[in-house]
Parts: structure tokens; sequence; C-alpha cells
């Protein structure tokens, strides 16, 4: 092995191990482990006061956070989506019982592109679900009204977005309803987890009763639902985890503001997130690799890799190139050619709040001379 330890695209955030062993001892005098205890209701109120969002239903990954959404509105039609994601976006549609339609993102932002979307709405299109790629937000105006002119449900999946704010307010208050993601790799975790951002306590309501079972008392059971619950113990972890947050955040944008300042001008590197702009949250730091750089896409990965250093390819393939998917007509060869082309010039460089300055200047010296 050439290189002393591995450096790994994103590496957890984790509570002060006091405050978090302090909440499992309250889990332990309760002996409440999971089925909306109290841990949870303390965990959501202090993230809706984080995020500042009033309705959140928090679940155990934004996958299922995603197929709750869909069933919520009863979505079994054709719903538009984008195929640069993780598999998960697509994946959701399908375990709802609907169908993904893919549409071509934009070349800036890698988001979904809302001319694109217009162009595949049909007599079955019911939904909307875009993603905020890399904490990126999408056009949510032009979205928002072509939802409303088509009579569209628009839902976020907002995986990437933790603590994004856009135009003055949270981006998870906008559209219908918003999918966080708290896994591992995420900005903000809870080992695994997931939330929902719902407009109204109706929705929340709804949404939570559907995730426990349909079950709304020990003799009524009202609906098919199934299991969604977050344990206590997530639930402890995301709680000790939020104080940490503001520190967090700040720490991630000194380390993509150094990649962007040392990078931004490389030839045949672009770069995609600027941590400057105001609301962002430094989730990752993509960088397109394109001919006229000296090594191809995998040839960059792989010089890096053989240095020990683990950047990644989110998102290639992209969806529609995955065999569950690739059949669908709007997958077919010839469509999303910025998509595609995107998928195979992405790359994400490592990206975590202490990711030592010392690793990053090899990272950088590896990429601007590979
Ligand atoms: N929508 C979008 C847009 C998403 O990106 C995702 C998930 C979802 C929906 C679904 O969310 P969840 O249902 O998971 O809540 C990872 C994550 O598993 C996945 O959550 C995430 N997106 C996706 C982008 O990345 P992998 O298979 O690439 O992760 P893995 O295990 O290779 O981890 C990457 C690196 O992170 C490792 O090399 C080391 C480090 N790591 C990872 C874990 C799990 C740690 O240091 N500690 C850890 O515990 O999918």
């Amino acid at each position: 092995m050439k290189y002393a330890r591995p450096i790994y695209v994103t590496r957890p955030v984790l509570p002060d191990l006091p405050d978090f062993l302090s909440l499992l001892e309250d889990i332990w005098s309760t002996r409440i482990l999971s089925n909306n205890g109290p841990m949870l209701r303390r965990f959501e109120a202090a993230l809706g006061e984080y995020l500042g969002v009033e309705h959140i239903s928090i679940v155990n990954n934004a996958s299922m956070a995603l197929v709750l959404s869909l069933r919520h509105f009863g979505i079994t039609g054709e719903v538009i989506t984008t195929p640069f994601s993780f598999v998960a976006t697509s994946h959701a549609i399908r375990w709802a019982g609907a169908e993904p339609v893919f549409a071509d993102v934009d070349p800036v932002t890698l988001n979904v592109d809302p001319a694109a979307v217009e162009a595949r709405i049909t007599p079955r299109t019911q939904a909307i679900l875009a993603v905020h790629c890399y904490g990126q937000p999408c056009d949510t105006d032009a979205l928002g009204d072509i939802a409303r002119r088509h009579g569209l449900r628009l839902i976020y999946d907002a995986a990437h977005a933790f603590a994004v704010r856009h135009d003055g307010q949270p981006l998870v208050a906008v559209g219908d309803l918003s999918v966080l993601s708290f896994h591992a790799t995420k900005v903000f975790n809870s080992c695994e987890g997931g939330a929902i951002i719902c407009p109204d306590a109706a929705t929340k309501d709804a949404i939570d009763l559907m995730g426990n079972f349909g079950i709304v008392d020990e003799t009524t059971v009202t609906s098919v639902g199934l299991n969604s619950k977050m344990s206590e113990l997530n639930a402890a972890f995301g709680l000790a985890l939020l104080p940490r947050m503001d520190a967090a955040l700040d720490a991630r944008k000194v380390v993509a503001s150094r990649y962007w300042a040392r990078l931004k001008d490389l030839p045949g590197i672009t770069c995609l997130c600027d941590p400057a702009i105001p609301g962002r949250n430094a989730y990752a730091f993509p960088i397109l690799v394109s001919p006229d750089y000296p090594l191809s896409r995998d040839g960059l990965y792989e010089r890096l890799r053989d240095e020990g250093i683990f950047a990644r390819r989110y998102f290639y393939p992209p969806i529609a190139d995955l065999p569950m998917y690739c059949e669908l007509p709007s997958a077919s060869a010839g469509e999303l050619p910025r998509a595609r082309r995107a998928a195979r010039e992405i790359l994400c460089l490592p990206l975590y709040p202490d990711l030592a300055e010392a690793d990053q200047d090899r990272i950088i010296g590896l990429v601007s001379a590979p």
C-alpha cells in the first residue's frame, strides 16, 4: 500500500459523546425504545426549530420518506424525475407503484430542467419528483409554475439539502412535500434516518399514521400502512448532534472554499458548487472532468484511488442506464444527453468538516498536476 490511511469522500459528523450518553441514560430510565417515544418527539421539535419549519415527520430513512410522500398523494401514474441522482429517487417511485419518466437536466446545476419536465407531461402524469442535487436548489419557481398549471404534485428529494436556504426561506419548505436524508454520509445524520417536511399538521398526522401501520388506536386500523418509525436511539443521536451543526456547516464551507479557490480556474475542470453563495450547505465538492483535462474522469478517479483518496462518481451510471429503467421510452439512446454527459464527467472530491488541510492540499495537488 502506497499511502498511510485512506481519505474517504465523506466522514460522518458525530455528536459530543457525553451529550449522546446523557440522552441514552434517559432512554435507559424510560425503557421506551420506539413508537413515537419522548426522544423522537424532542428530536422533531428541535429539528423543526433548527430548520425553521413547523411540521416534520421523522422516519427511518429518506427512501422510505419518498415512498410515503408519493403514497400520501396516491400517485400511481407517471412521475417525471431526474436521471441524475442516487438510485433511491427512482426506486421510490417504483415502490410507490408508479412509473418514472426521465427528463434531462440543466447543464449548470445538474438539476432537472423545467422545460424538459414540461415536454414530458402526458395525461398519465401525476407528479414531479425533483432532486436538489448536491444541495443546489432546483428552479423552484419554474417547477412550481408547471405543477400548478398542469395540476401535478411537486415533491422534492432534498436528501442533500439540509439547512439550505433559498429566496429567504428554508428550501425544504418549498413544494408539496420535501424529503431529507439523515444517512451517515449526509451533512446531518442520525446514522440512518430521514424526514418529510409537511405543509400542515393534518399532512404530518396522515404521514405519521401511514408510517405506523395505519394504526389509530389499539383496535382501529384505517389504512394499509407500513413501518417507517425511527428508533429512540437514532433520535437521541440526531438530537445530540444538532448543537454541533452550525460549526459543522461552517467547517464544510471552509473546506469547499479552499477547493473552489484553487481548482476553479484549472483547465479541463469545472467546479459546480460555489460555497460563497449565501444559504448553501457545501454538501459535496463535485467537479466535471472534461475531455481537455490531461486524464479521463476515470483516469483521475483511479489516480486518486492509487494514492488512497476515494473520490466518488456520484452519480454514475445515470439511473436511466440501469437495467431496471433502461427500457423506458424516456431512457432510450439519444435522450438525456446532458445527464449522460454529466454522469460521464462527474467526480466528487472528499469533503467533510474535519478534512485535514494537509490532506486537502495533497488532493488539490494531485488534481492540479495529475
Ligand atoms: N435521494 C438522494 C438524492 C440520495 O443521495 C440518497 C442517498 C437517497 C435519496 C436515499 O437516502 P437514504 O435512504 O440512504 O436515507 C451513500 C449513502 O448510502 C446514501 O444514503 C446516499 N444517498 C448516497 C449518495 O451515498 P454509498 O453506497 O455510496 O455509500 P458508502 O457506504 O460507499 O459511503 C461513502 C463513504 O462514506 C465511505 O467510503 C466511507 C464513508 N462512510 C460511510 C458510512 C456509511 C463513513 O465514514 N461512515 C459510514 O458510516 O451510498
